[in-house]
């Protein structure tokens, strides 16, 4: 499927400087900052700089210097937010079964409670 990605959505503005943001990290093809309604304790989206809908469009059309970023950056927040003892959840939601609700590819890092589980 060919994604098409839509310039004025939310995060695009975000990268943009249009919308502030709580930044945690943000390297040359990544950004890492706070979701404005925290389901946790600590929630952190991370996003790739480019434009991919979501993470399969991501997974197959970036380049491997931004898969690599990106993957780091996600490494290097559980290390800065101190997640490795407690542990935490890694969430990318796509499309409409996914309930996706900005169509820019966002990693949601949640930690600092229990969550439950998921997958029963
Ligand atoms: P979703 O995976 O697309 O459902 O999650 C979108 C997230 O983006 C959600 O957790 C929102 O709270 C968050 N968010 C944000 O951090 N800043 C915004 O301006 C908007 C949504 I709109």
């Amino acid at each position: 499927m060919a994604y098409t990605y839509d310039p004025e959505n939310i995060f695009a503005k975000i990268l943009t400087g249009d919308i502030p943001n709580k930044t945690v990290l943000e390297t040359e093809h990544t950004l890492a900052f706070r979701d404005i309604y925290p389901q946790a304790p600590v929630h952190v989206l991370v996003i790739p700089k480019g434009p991919y809908v979501c993470y399969d469009h991501f997974a197959q059309d970036a380049s491997d210097a931004e898969i690599l970023d990106f993957t780091r950056t996600v490494g290097e927040v559980c290390k800065m937010e101190g997640l490795e003892a407690d542990g935490f959840r890694l969430i990318a939601n796509a499309g409409v079964n996914g309930v996706q609700e900005v169509p820019h590819l966002h990693v949601h890092i949640l930690s600092g409670r229990p969550l439950g589980r998921m997958l029963d």
